[in-house]
């Protein structure tokens, strides 16, 4: 009786609030600003506020947007004119002033969720908290809360119905409506991915499913709302990226294999591959170098720790077996690890000591033609060199610097006088690699080169007397020397 009767409670305050008019979204990212660009050119909305906290790293996005300007780097198409226009349209304005919370309909976040650190692998939601405590002291009956991040599931019924139910006093499925709905934007892509993929859409109860809806089915064009419990989403959302996860650590274990086996790894993934007709399916990704961002680095384990929490005395699994998906996450990390073991075993055919030998990384962002950097493979295998005294160079032609690293942007710099050039990222210049050239710029007999991502002819390379290995090619990485 009590879930029937909150739900008539809940549903009635929705009611007498009428349909979802002024609507907030907290944080002003990469998921925020394009979400609440697109919510304020919608009709069916009056009014959208950004929230931005005023803190030194990101109080300057207030003015910003407020111009109209996005904030955001690189080409997002359609976001500055969208901003542009309602901005000038005073249907969208940009606040660190969270009072204004309180005279809302909706609100939604898309605030990160990072991990503190690579070691533990537990997600930061300190700032998830701190936006969701906002939400929930200017919190009033018939509002509708919206978590965007990607988060643990369990924790829209867990931690944020707690803190907002805390925060407001009031009880959540009987005075206000909860629902998660992750975002599944690419950078580059912001706007047209909002409009077009599908939206999970998972409330705390039917009643919050269905006001999430009305918020979110006016911004979508070809993608339709698949309603779900909020866990059922938390889990869609992170199992999403597990799943890509896991299937290019499959890949990856096929290219080792095929690596110990003497073969070519992208024959058999071509072979494979040709098997195609109804129901039948093959989801192959590519092995490379490594797997790095900050989306199939953590979902993984954020789902992990979700069966952990709410499966806790229910999972039944084979016993004493780890997770498959973990499994994978250690494969994808390995990755790196053997593309070290690659280079260690051609310095040695070239009769090159290790200590002291001079390597050029070609890429360092975690992604092909991309400046981002986060969590890149090319990290760990940088400080495996470093670690054994190879003095390392690194490429690349999109990302401008990082931390602690000299980025070079300039192939000649980085291959001058290099023992070995590792070809890491799959930028698209590195296609293009001149082999004799490179090996005069190298200055060396019979240079390495490793390639972590199928980018070069091998026979081009090895004809020109370099010493090659690549990922998956079993068939040439113990070739002759010319
Ligand atoms: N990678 C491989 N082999 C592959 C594909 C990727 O080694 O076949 C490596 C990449 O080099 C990179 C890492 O994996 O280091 C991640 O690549 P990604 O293409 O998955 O790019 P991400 O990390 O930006 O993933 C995002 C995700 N989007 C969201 O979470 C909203 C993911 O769900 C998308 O599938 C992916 O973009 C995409 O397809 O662009």
């Amino acid at each position: 009786m009590r879930e029937v009767h909150s739900a008539m409670t809940l549903e009635t305050v929705i009611l007498k609030r009428g349909p979802i008019k002024k609507v907030g979204v907290i944080g002003m990212g990469y998921v925020g600003i394009p979400a609440a660009a697109l919510l304020a050119d919608s009709p069916a909305f009056e009014r959208v506020y950004g929230f931005q906290r005023d803190s030194l790293s990101s109080g300057y996005k207030i003015a910003m947007l407020n111009r109209g300007e996005s904030p955001l780097k690189g080409e997002e198409p359609g976001l500055g004119e969208l901003l542009k226009k309602v901005v000038a349209a005073g249907k969208f304005q940009c606040t660190s002033d969270f009072s204004k919370i309180s005279d809302l309909d909706a609100v939604t976040l898309s605030i990160q969720t990072p991990f503190l650190s690579k070691d533990d692998l537990l997600p930061d939601f300190s700032a998830l908290e701190e936006g969701i405590s906002h939400v929930g002291r200017h919190l009033q009956p018939g509002m509708l809360v919206v978590l965007e991040s990607t988060i643990t599931p369990g924790t829209t019924v867990g931690m944020a119905r707690e803190t907002l139910e805390r925060e407001s006093g009031l009880v959540a499925g009987e005075d206000f409506a909860l629902a998660h709905a992750p975002e599944r934007v690419m950078v580059g892509r912001l706007i047209r991915n909002i409009r077009e993929h599908d939206r999970c859409v998972g409330g705390i109860d039917e009643v919050s499913t269905k006001r999430a809806t009305e918020l979110y089915a006016p911004v979508l064009t070809t993608g339709k709302v698949i309603p779900m419990s909020a866990t059922a989403a938390e889990v869609t959302k992170t199992a999403e990226n597990t799943f890509r996860d896991l299937q290019i650590a499959a890949m990856n274990e096929l290219a080792l294999y095929c690596e110990a086996m003497g073969i070519n790894v992208y024959d058999v993934r071509t072979g494979i591959d040709s098997l195609k007709g109804e129901g039948i399916t093959r989801a192959l990704l590519w092995p490379g170098a490594g797997v790095g961002g900050h989306c199939l680095t953590k979902d993984t384990y954020h789902l992990e720790r979700g069966v952990q929490v709410l499966g806790k005395g229910i999972l039944d699994y084979p016993k004493n077996q780890p997770s498959l998906y973990v499994l994978a996450r250690r494969i994808n990390d390995f990755m790196p690890n053997h593309m070290f073991r690659l280079t260690v075993d051609a310095l040695k055919r070239a009769g090159i000591p290790l200590h002291g030998a001079k390597v050029a990384m070609l890429g360092w962002a975690f992604l092909s033609n991309s400046d981002d950097s986060r969590n890149t493979p090319s990290e760990p295998f940088r400080d495996a060199c470093i670690r054994e005294g190879v003095h390392v160079a690194v490429h690349d032609p999109y990302v401008a610097e990082y931390p602690g690293v000299t980025i070079v942007h300039s192939i000649e710099e980085a291959v001058k006088g290099a023992d070995a050039i590792i070809i890491f990222a799959g930028h698209q210049q590195y296609k293009s690699l001149d082999a004799p050239y490179l090996k005069n710029l190298s200055g060396k007999k019979h240079p390495v080169i490793i390639d972590g991502r199928n980018l070069i002819d091998a026979d081009v390379f090895i004809r020109c007397g370099y010493i090659y290995k690549g990922i998956g090619r079993g068939d040439k990485n113990s070739h002759p020397i010319r």
